[in-house]
Protein backbone atom coordinates (compact mmCIF):
# COMPACT_ATOMS: atom_id res chain seq x y z
CA UNK A 1 0.00 0.00 0.00
CA UNK A 2 1.81 3.20 -1.23
CA UNK A 3 0.73 4.90 1.95
CA UNK A 4 2.74 2.30 3.78
CA UNK A 5 6.13 3.69 2.89
CA UNK A 6 7.96 6.94 3.29
CA UNK A 7 7.35 9.04 0.34
CA UNK A 8 10.31 10.97 -1.19
CA UNK A 9 8.71 14.31 0.15
CA UNK A 10 8.70 13.00 3.55
CA UNK A 11 12.01 11.51 3.31
CA UNK A 12 13.72 14.80 2.07
CA UNK A 13 11.88 16.66 5.02
CA UNK A 14 13.49 14.25 7.35
CA UNK A 15 16.72 14.63 6.10
CA UNK A 16 16.45 18.38 6.40
CA UNK A 17 15.60 18.01 10.33
CA UNK A 18 18.96 16.11 10.86
CA UNK A 19 20.90 18.39 9.10
CA UNK A 20 19.19 21.13 10.76
CA UNK A 21 18.29 22.62 7.30
CA UNK A 22 16.53 25.58 6.19
CA UNK A 23 14.24 24.24 3.78
CA UNK A 24 16.06 24.87 0.57
CA UNK A 25 16.93 21.73 0.03
CA UNK A 26 13.56 20.49 0.03
CA UNK A 27 12.68 22.88 -2.58
CA UNK A 28 15.53 22.33 -5.14
CA UNK A 29 14.78 18.70 -4.97
CA UNK A 30 11.06 19.30 -5.73
CA UNK A 31 11.55 20.79 -8.92
CA UNK A 32 13.99 18.03 -9.80
CA UNK A 33 11.16 16.20 -9.63
CA UNK A 34 8.34 17.58 -11.70
CA UNK A 35 11.31 17.74 -14.15
CA UNK A 36 11.60 13.68 -13.98
CA UNK A 37 8.00 12.71 -13.53
CA UNK A 38 7.63 15.13 -17.31
CA UNK A 39 10.22 13.84 -18.80
CA UNK A 40 9.13 9.99 -18.00
CA UNK A 41 5.70 10.72 -19.11
CA UNK A 42 6.88 11.64 -22.62
CA UNK A 43 9.47 8.87 -22.22
CA UNK A 44 6.31 6.58 -21.78
CA UNK A 45 4.07 8.21 -24.17
CA UNK A 46 6.85 7.73 -27.05
CA UNK A 47 5.53 7.29 -30.31
CA UNK A 48 1.84 7.83 -29.48
CA UNK A 49 2.90 11.58 -28.88
CA UNK A 50 5.60 11.97 -31.74
CA UNK A 51 8.33 11.99 -29.76
CA UNK A 52 10.91 9.45 -30.98
CA UNK A 53 13.42 9.67 -34.33
CA UNK A 54 15.64 12.89 -34.59
CA UNK A 55 15.21 16.56 -33.66
CA UNK A 56 16.90 17.37 -37.01
CA UNK A 57 19.48 19.58 -34.95
CA UNK A 58 23.23 18.78 -33.32
CA UNK A 59 23.79 19.80 -29.59
CA UNK A 60 27.79 21.23 -28.60
CA UNK A 61 29.50 18.15 -28.52
CA UNK A 62 28.70 17.36 -32.48
CA UNK A 63 26.12 14.80 -32.16
CA UNK A 64 22.87 14.35 -33.13
CA UNK A 65 20.04 15.24 -30.86
CA UNK A 66 17.14 13.16 -30.93
CA UNK A 67 13.64 15.20 -30.27
CA UNK A 68 13.24 13.50 -26.41
CA UNK A 69 16.59 15.15 -26.10
CA UNK A 70 15.73 18.51 -26.85
CA UNK A 71 12.25 18.03 -24.90
CA UNK A 72 13.74 16.32 -21.71
CA UNK A 73 16.13 19.56 -22.02
CA UNK A 74 13.72 21.93 -22.19
CA UNK A 75 11.64 20.44 -19.25
CA UNK A 76 14.65 20.08 -16.82
CA UNK A 77 15.24 24.45 -18.10
CA UNK A 78 11.95 25.09 -17.31
CA UNK A 79 10.90 23.41 -14.17
CA UNK A 80 14.03 24.28 -12.49
CA UNK A 81 13.58 27.70 -13.10
CA UNK A 82 10.66 28.25 -11.47
CA UNK A 83 11.43 27.66 -7.66
CA UNK A 84 14.14 30.33 -7.46
CA UNK A 85 16.37 27.98 -5.95
CA UNK A 86 18.99 27.39 -8.96
CA UNK A 87 20.98 30.78 -10.06
CA UNK A 88 22.52 28.78 -13.04
CA UNK A 89 22.41 25.93 -14.37
CA UNK A 90 24.56 23.88 -17.14
CA UNK A 91 23.61 21.18 -19.26
CA UNK A 92 24.57 18.27 -21.79
CA UNK A 93 22.42 19.70 -24.42
CA UNK A 94 24.11 23.17 -24.12
CA UNK A 95 27.17 24.97 -25.08
CA UNK A 96 26.91 27.78 -22.49
CA UNK A 97 25.93 27.81 -18.61
CA UNK A 98 22.68 29.31 -17.99
CA UNK A 99 21.78 32.21 -15.46
CA UNK A 100 18.53 32.04 -14.11
CA UNK A 101 16.94 35.18 -14.69
CA UNK A 102 15.01 36.90 -11.77
CA UNK A 103 16.72 33.90 -8.98
CA UNK A 104 18.77 36.60 -6.92
CA UNK A 105 18.51 34.29 -4.08
CA UNK A 106 19.41 31.27 -6.15
CA UNK A 107 22.05 29.72 -3.76
CA UNK A 108 22.93 26.54 -5.95
CA UNK A 109 23.75 25.51 -9.50
CA UNK A 110 22.34 22.32 -11.55
CA UNK A 111 24.55 20.40 -13.98
CA UNK A 112 22.49 17.55 -15.67
CA UNK A 113 22.34 15.59 -18.77
CA UNK A 114 18.78 15.56 -19.21
CA UNK A 115 18.46 12.11 -21.51
CA UNK A 116 21.24 9.80 -21.01
CA UNK A 117 21.47 6.80 -23.23
CA UNK A 118 19.39 8.78 -25.83
CA UNK A 119 20.78 5.83 -28.50
CA UNK A 120 17.88 4.03 -26.63
CA UNK A 121 15.06 6.11 -27.20
CA UNK A 122 13.75 4.58 -30.37
CA UNK A 123 14.19 1.02 -29.45
CA UNK A 124 12.22 1.39 -26.24
CA UNK A 125 14.97 0.49 -24.15
CA UNK A 126 15.92 2.03 -20.83
CA UNK A 127 16.65 5.94 -20.44
CA UNK A 128 17.61 8.32 -18.09
CA UNK A 129 18.42 11.69 -16.34
CA UNK A 130 21.58 12.89 -14.59
CA UNK A 131 21.63 15.57 -12.11
CA UNK A 132 24.49 17.03 -9.90
CA UNK A 133 23.86 19.96 -7.49
CA UNK A 134 27.04 22.42 -6.52
CA UNK A 135 26.50 25.33 -4.31
CA UNK A 136 27.25 28.68 -5.59
CA UNK A 137 29.96 30.27 -3.70
CA UNK A 138 29.55 33.98 -2.00
CA UNK A 139 29.79 36.48 -4.92
CA UNK A 140 30.02 34.10 -8.10
CA UNK A 141 28.87 34.06 -11.26
CA UNK A 142 26.37 32.29 -12.75
CA UNK A 143 27.28 33.31 -16.12
CA UNK A 144 31.07 32.63 -15.85
CA UNK A 145 31.79 28.86 -16.61
CA UNK A 146 34.44 29.04 -13.81
CA UNK A 147 32.06 29.01 -11.15
CA UNK A 148 30.87 25.54 -12.29
CA UNK A 149 34.36 24.20 -12.38
CA UNK A 150 34.12 22.44 -9.02
CA UNK A 151 35.40 18.97 -8.30
CA UNK A 152 33.21 16.48 -7.85
CA UNK A 153 34.04 16.21 -3.78
CA UNK A 154 32.61 19.67 -3.65
CA UNK A 155 28.95 18.33 -5.08
CA UNK A 156 25.94 18.92 -2.70
CA UNK A 157 23.51 16.07 -4.07
CA UNK A 158 23.87 13.91 -7.11
CA UNK A 159 20.95 11.66 -8.52
CA UNK A 160 19.41 10.25 -11.40
CA UNK A 161 15.82 9.16 -12.93
CA UNK A 162 15.83 6.30 -14.28
CA UNK A 163 12.81 5.41 -17.08
CA UNK A 164 13.18 1.56 -17.06
CA UNK A 165 10.07 -1.04 -16.61
CA UNK A 166 9.49 1.29 -13.63
CA UNK A 167 10.10 4.41 -13.17
CA UNK A 168 12.87 5.68 -10.32
CA UNK A 169 14.59 8.21 -8.91
CA UNK A 170 17.93 7.21 -7.30
CA UNK A 171 19.64 10.37 -4.64
CA UNK A 172 22.92 10.76 -2.32
CA UNK A 173 23.12 13.87 -0.39
CA UNK A 174 26.32 12.58 0.77
CA UNK A 175 24.45 9.98 3.54
CA UNK A 176 24.53 7.10 1.52
CA UNK A 177 22.08 6.15 -1.21
CA UNK A 178 18.33 5.45 -1.19
CA UNK A 179 15.61 4.68 -4.45
CA UNK A 180 12.56 5.75 -4.89
CA UNK A 181 10.16 4.09 -7.57
CA UNK A 182 7.80 5.94 -9.05
CA UNK A 183 3.94 4.95 -8.47
CA UNK A 184 2.17 5.87 -11.45
CA UNK A 185 -1.32 5.68 -9.67
CA UNK A 186 -0.49 8.30 -7.01
CA UNK A 187 2.16 10.25 -8.75
CA UNK A 188 4.80 9.52 -6.36
CA UNK A 189 8.08 8.21 -5.51
CA UNK A 190 7.96 6.05 -2.71
CA UNK A 191 10.95 4.79 -1.09
CA UNK A 192 11.53 1.48 -2.20
CA UNK A 193 15.46 1.07 -2.25
CA UNK A 194 16.85 2.51 1.47
CA UNK A 195 20.79 2.14 1.59
CA UNK A 196 21.67 1.00 -1.63
CA UNK A 197 25.09 -0.88 -1.06
CA UNK A 198 27.00 -2.22 -3.71
CA UNK A 199 28.42 -5.71 -3.11
CA UNK A 200 32.53 -5.40 -3.07
CA UNK A 201 32.65 -8.61 -5.11
CA UNK A 202 31.39 -9.59 -8.43
CA UNK A 203 31.66 -11.64 -11.52
CA UNK A 204 29.76 -9.21 -13.92
CA UNK A 205 31.21 -6.17 -15.85
CA UNK A 206 30.18 -3.96 -18.23
CA UNK A 207 31.94 -2.62 -21.64
CA UNK A 208 31.40 -1.67 -25.49
CA UNK A 209 33.48 -4.89 -26.47
CA UNK A 210 33.40 -3.42 -29.77
CA UNK A 211 35.94 -1.18 -28.89
CA UNK A 212 38.35 -3.27 -27.79
CA UNK A 213 41.00 -3.20 -30.35
CA UNK A 214 41.42 0.57 -29.32
CA UNK A 215 42.01 -0.53 -25.02
CA UNK A 216 44.78 -0.05 -23.53
CA UNK A 217 47.24 -2.97 -22.00
CA UNK A 218 45.72 -2.56 -18.45
CA UNK A 219 42.01 -2.60 -19.70
CA UNK A 220 42.33 -5.23 -22.42
CA UNK A 221 44.59 -7.65 -19.09
CA UNK A 222 41.32 -6.57 -17.01
CA UNK A 223 39.02 -8.23 -19.51
CA UNK A 224 41.09 -11.34 -21.03
CA UNK A 225 41.29 -12.35 -17.36
CA UNK A 226 37.60 -12.06 -16.87
CA UNK A 227 37.29 -13.97 -20.35
CA UNK A 228 38.86 -16.65 -19.19
CA UNK A 229 37.02 -17.39 -16.59
CA UNK A 230 37.20 -20.74 -13.70
CA UNK A 231 40.60 -21.03 -15.77
CA UNK A 232 42.00 -18.30 -15.86
CA UNK A 233 43.72 -16.05 -12.81
CA UNK A 234 40.42 -15.11 -11.09
CA UNK A 235 39.29 -18.76 -10.81
CA UNK A 236 35.51 -17.61 -11.70
CA UNK A 237 33.25 -17.04 -14.67
CA UNK A 238 32.06 -13.72 -15.37
CA UNK A 239 29.01 -12.30 -17.03
CA UNK A 240 28.93 -9.51 -19.71
CA UNK A 241 26.25 -6.86 -19.91
CA UNK A 242 25.90 -3.30 -21.99
CA UNK A 243 23.11 -1.79 -22.39
CA UNK A 244 24.58 1.40 -23.67
CA UNK A 245 22.19 3.88 -20.96
CA UNK A 246 25.00 4.74 -18.18
CA UNK A 247 22.02 5.14 -16.02
CA UNK A 248 20.81 1.50 -16.14
CA UNK A 249 24.31 0.40 -15.59
CA UNK A 250 24.93 1.93 -12.87
CA UNK A 251 21.12 0.99 -11.44
CA UNK A 252 21.94 -2.79 -12.11
CA UNK A 253 25.66 -2.33 -10.16
CA UNK A 254 23.73 -0.54 -7.01
CA UNK A 255 21.19 -3.13 -7.15
CA UNK A 256 23.32 -6.32 -7.40
CA UNK A 257 27.22 -5.45 -7.99
CA UNK A 258 29.61 -5.55 -11.16
CA UNK A 259 31.88 -3.05 -12.76
CA UNK A 260 31.44 0.01 -15.24
CA UNK A 261 33.98 0.68 -17.96
CA UNK A 262 34.14 3.67 -20.96
CA UNK A 263 37.44 3.96 -20.51
CA UNK A 264 40.06 6.41 -22.47
CA UNK A 265 41.38 4.19 -25.63
CA UNK A 266 43.27 5.12 -28.55
CA UNK A 267 40.24 6.61 -30.65
CA UNK A 268 38.55 8.75 -27.93
CA UNK A 269 41.80 10.02 -25.85
CA UNK A 270 42.40 13.16 -27.58
CA UNK A 271 39.03 13.93 -26.41
CA UNK A 272 39.83 12.82 -23.12
CA UNK A 273 37.41 9.80 -22.92
CA UNK A 274 33.82 9.77 -24.17
CA UNK A 275 31.84 10.51 -21.15
CA UNK A 276 31.40 13.53 -19.60
CA UNK A 277 32.72 15.07 -16.34
CA UNK A 278 30.31 17.24 -14.94
CA UNK A 279 27.06 15.69 -16.01
CA UNK A 280 27.92 11.87 -15.96
CA UNK A 281 31.01 11.03 -13.97
CA UNK A 282 31.19 13.23 -11.24
CA UNK A 283 27.14 12.72 -10.32
CA UNK A 284 27.58 8.92 -10.52
CA UNK A 285 30.99 8.23 -9.02
CA UNK A 286 29.22 10.52 -6.07
CA UNK A 287 26.20 8.02 -5.96
CA UNK A 288 28.45 4.84 -6.49
CA UNK A 289 31.20 6.16 -3.35
CA UNK A 290 28.28 6.68 -1.28
CA UNK A 291 26.86 2.98 -1.68
CA UNK A 292 30.54 1.66 -0.93
CA UNK A 293 31.96 1.38 -4.59
CA UNK A 294 34.72 2.93 -6.74
CA UNK A 295 35.41 5.47 -9.57
CA UNK A 296 38.01 6.13 -11.05
CA UNK A 297 39.31 7.01 -14.54
CA UNK A 298 42.42 4.33 -14.16
CA UNK A 299 44.75 7.03 -12.71
CA UNK A 300 42.81 9.48 -10.81
CA UNK A 301 39.37 9.20 -8.39
CA UNK A 302 37.19 10.75 -10.40
CA UNK A 303 35.78 12.89 -7.93
CA UNK A 304 39.46 14.70 -7.10
CA UNK A 305 40.07 15.57 -11.14
CA UNK A 306 40.01 19.25 -11.61
CA UNK A 307 37.53 20.27 -14.32
CA UNK A 308 39.51 22.49 -17.25
CA UNK A 309 36.44 23.23 -18.82
CA UNK A 310 32.25 22.55 -18.81
CA UNK A 311 31.97 19.70 -21.65
CA UNK A 312 35.29 18.24 -20.54
CA UNK A 313 35.32 14.24 -20.94
CA UNK A 314 36.85 11.92 -19.34
CA UNK A 315 37.67 7.98 -18.55
CA UNK A 316 35.28 6.14 -16.41
CA UNK A 317 35.68 3.07 -14.38
CA UNK A 318 33.26 2.58 -11.53
CA UNK A 319 31.59 -0.17 -9.61
CA UNK A 320 32.14 -2.52 -7.12
CA UNK A 321 35.50 -2.11 -5.10
CA UNK A 322 37.52 -4.66 -5.80
CA UNK A 323 37.22 -4.93 -9.05
CA UNK A 324 37.88 -0.71 -9.37
CA UNK A 325 40.71 -1.37 -7.42
CA UNK A 326 41.99 -3.95 -9.39
CA UNK A 327 41.82 -2.08 -12.30
CA UNK A 328 43.53 0.73 -10.98
CA UNK A 329 46.51 -1.62 -9.60
CA UNK A 330 46.70 -2.56 -13.43
CA UNK A 331 46.94 0.81 -14.99
CA UNK A 332 49.41 1.78 -12.17
CA UNK A 333 51.95 -1.59 -12.93
CA UNK A 334 51.36 -0.63 -17.06
CA UNK A 335 52.55 2.74 -16.22
CA UNK A 336 55.48 1.94 -14.03
CA UNK A 337 54.17 2.76 -10.93
P1 LIG B 1 24.66 10.27 -24.37
O1 LIG B 1 24.70 11.17 -23.16
O2 LIG B 1 24.85 11.03 -25.64
O3 LIG B 1 23.47 9.38 -24.40
O4 LIG B 1 25.98 9.33 -24.30
C1 LIG B 1 26.31 8.65 -23.12
C2 LIG B 1 26.03 7.17 -23.27
C3 LIG B 1 26.10 6.43 -21.96
O5 LIG B 1 24.85 6.38 -21.36
C4 LIG B 1 26.56 5.06 -22.38
O6 LIG B 1 27.28 4.41 -21.37
C5 LIG B 1 27.42 5.33 -23.57
O7 LIG B 1 27.04 6.61 -24.07
C6 LIG B 1 27.21 4.31 -24.65
O8 LIG B 1 28.18 4.48 -25.62
P2 LIG B 1 28.29 3.49 -26.89
O9 LIG B 1 27.39 4.10 -27.93
O10 LIG B 1 29.73 3.55 -27.26
O11 LIG B 1 27.85 2.13 -26.50
MG1 LIG C 1 24.82 11.32 -21.40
Amino acid sequence: MPYQRITLTHFLIQEQRRLGGSGSFTGLMTDIVFACKMIAHEVNRGALAGNLGLAGSENVQGEEQKKLDVLANDIFMQMNSRGGNYGGMASEELEDVHAVTGAAEGKYLLLFDPLDGSSNIDVNISVGSIFSILRLPDGASCVDEATYLQQGVQQVAAGYALYGSSTMLVLTTGNGVNGFTLDTNVGMFLLTHPDMTIPADTKEFAINASRSRFWEPPVRRYVDECLAGKEGPRGKDFNMRWVASMVAEVHRILCRGGVFLYPADAENMKKGGKLRLMYEANPMAFIVEQAGGGASTGRTRIMDLKPTHLHQRVPVILGSKTEVDKLVAYHAEADGK
